[in-house]
């Protein structure tokens, strides 16, 4: 990328348009044109998104829009899809696409098509699936398995972890997952608590399947199931492993017959459409994934083929650069109005801010713009009794996503319409919300009027679908999938590697030596690091 963003022409024409916009309301905005609404919505693949509750107009959006293209973007999306390595950190192809592609055209990574791959190991999974629910596969005493204890961290635990809480209702309710992830025992030692080893079959799931927390929790996994069942003979019918290193699974113990491979260029956060999911196939069952995955499928067609103005990722995108860059928003909340989204948001965390989480362009030079947002939220209604008061009346401006399903998926009594009733009063309150002249209206005290008038302005988005089921959770995962890339493009930064996350697994690595040891270690750290150290050492002893 040549041109630095804040020099370019189209970058200088939403600075303008910002100048201008800062001084408007949408109060006025909406008056000004009675169809606002409508005319700032879209529907893509079943999912409706009104964007009208923003500080923005038609010139706006176009200059948005011409940014994006001067960006680049559509050559970049080409490049991702069709498999060019454009994770050059890691020298790595980004082909999360590819593991949904229903249409299975072929996908070229490394002068090969690596469909076959894709299709042999869903077939492989499915039919592993279709032997655990059935109780064909029996553990090593005979008996079914009737929990499934996933060991995984990062992009090999937040996923599923998400998908198999949002598909509850599709799981089989005979068979409980449970997630293991903290390096922390507490984790293993609650989430295993009252489970019989003989019925419990272990995933291990990782990428490199060297890493420090889910190998521990695999070790202490493996002691567990053989404190019981007494014979090594047991691993095999209790362990199965999800990675890319066979060399290193098959050093665990783990047989490589019941192990299921991904690829490179499948990144951890964008892993869930890989085996990674296995957990969740086991939950929902292989057709229920492939619904899912047919979603993920149709939101990448949207997101390669329609133009930018009509492109739901592309727009949702923009309008964060927007806040993030002109209106200087730090976070975005990301809040769903339904309970079996609960870990949606902690998901979104890590899609977005492993990816765009970065202070340098792809040049190597320290960026003279803001990058990627802190992402954050809670489902609603919840939320509303804890830290909406801040986006309301609070001095921080932050943009959210307010997400909404038109059919509940437990309608009883009128719960839904009270609770759809609060996702469309919010938006609405945060948009406009009360002048001082409607607060004095309602008879208050001239002492109170000040703390309820509400300044509104605050932006939102609704997105709205008839329901959550798995091929819409797999849209709305790509959804935002996509927005984050565009952004990334945007920004210009690499939104696939994750540097950060390394330099964790070495550091504490390195720590870890030193409170083991038995004699007193030299500590070459800084006076901070070594105090705390030698304090710990100290203490437990
Ligand atoms: C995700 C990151 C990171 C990773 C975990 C687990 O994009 O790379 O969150 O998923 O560190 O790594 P392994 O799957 O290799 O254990």
């Amino acid at each position: 990328m040549s041109t630095n963003l804040t020099d370019m022409t189209e970058w200088h024409a939403l600075g303008k348009l910002y100048g201008a916009m800062k001084k408007r309301n949408l109060r006025e905005l909406f008056s000004a044109d009675p169809q606002r609404g409508p005319c700032f919505s879209m529907e893509a693949e079943g999912l409706f998104l009104d964007y009208s509750k923003n500080m923005i107009d038609a010139d706006c959006m176009k200059s948005l829009v011409a940014l994006a293209e001067a960006r680049g973007l559509k050559q970049a999306i080409d490049d991702m899809f069709s498999g060019k390595k454009i994770n050059k950190t890691e020298n790595r192809a980004v082909l999360h696409t590819a593991l949904r592609n229903r249409a299975n055209k072929p996908v070229i990574a490394d002068g090969k098509d690596v469909m076959p791959e894709i299709n042999a190991v869903l077939e492989k999974m499915a039919g592993f699936c279709k032997r655990v629910r059935s109780g064909e596969w029996r553990g090593y005493t005979g008996k079914k398995i009737r929990y499934v204890v996933n060991i995984g961290i990062g992009g090999s635990d937040l996923g599923p972890v998400m998908a198999y809480e949002a598909l509850k209702s599709y799981s089989d309710r005979d068979i409980s997952v449970r997630f293991v992830s903290n390096v922390d025992a507490t984790h293993f030692a609650e989430q295993t608590h009252g489970l019989d080893p003989a019925e419990t079959l272990f995933i291990v799931a990782s990428k490199t399947f060297t890493t420090q927390e889910t190998m521990a929790n695999a070790e202490t996994g493996r002691a567990w199931l053989l404190n019981v069942l007494k014979d090594q003979a047991a691993v095999a019918k209790h362990f199965v492993a999800v990675s890319t290193n066979e060399a290193e699974v098959r050093k665990f113990g783990i047989d490589t017959a019941n192990m299921f491979g991904f690829w490179d260029w499948v990144g951890g956060r964008y892993s869930l459409t890989s085996a990674i999911g296995l957990p969740l196939m086991i939950a929902i069952g292989p057709e229920n994934f492939n619904k899912m995955l047919d979603g993920f499928y149709a939101m990448d067609r949207h997101f390669a083929e329609a133009p930018f103005d009509r492109n739901m990722p592309v727009l949702l995108a923009l309008l964060g650069i927007w806040y993030n860059n002109f209106y200087g928003a730090d976070t975005h909340a990301v809040l769903p109005y339904d309970q079996y989204m609960s870990r949606f948001s902690a998901y979104l965390q890590q899609m977005d801010m492993e990816s765009n989480g970065k202070c340098n362009d792809k040049a190597g030079n320290r960026v003279n713009y803001q990058t990627g947002p802190i992402i954050w939220g809670e489902p609603g209604t919840n939320g509303q009794h804890a830290f909406y008061q801040l986006i309301h009346q609070g001095t921080k401006l932050i943009p959210a996503d307010f997400i909404g399903f038109v059919k509940s998926q437990n309608p009883i009594s009128d719960h839904h319409d009270k609770l759809m009733s609060n996702f469309f009063a919010q938006t609405e309150a945060l948009a406009f919300g009360k002048t001082k002249a409607e607060v004095e209206a309602e008879g208050n005290s001239p002492e109170l009027v000040p703390f309820k008038v509400f300044e509104g302005n605050k932006p939102t988005n609704s997105i709205m679908a008839e329901k959550l089921d798995p091929a819409m959770l797999g849209k709305l995962i790509a959804l935002y999938e996509h927005k984050v890339f565009v952004q990334g493009v945007i920004w210009d930064v690499y939104s696939f590697d994750q540097w950060g996350v390394q330099l964790g697994k070495v550091l504490a690595n390195k720590i870890l030596p030193e409170l083991s040891a038995q004699a007193e270690p030299v500590l070459k750290h800084d006076s901070s690091t070594n105090n705390l150290i030698s304090r710990y050492r100290k203490s437990r002893t």
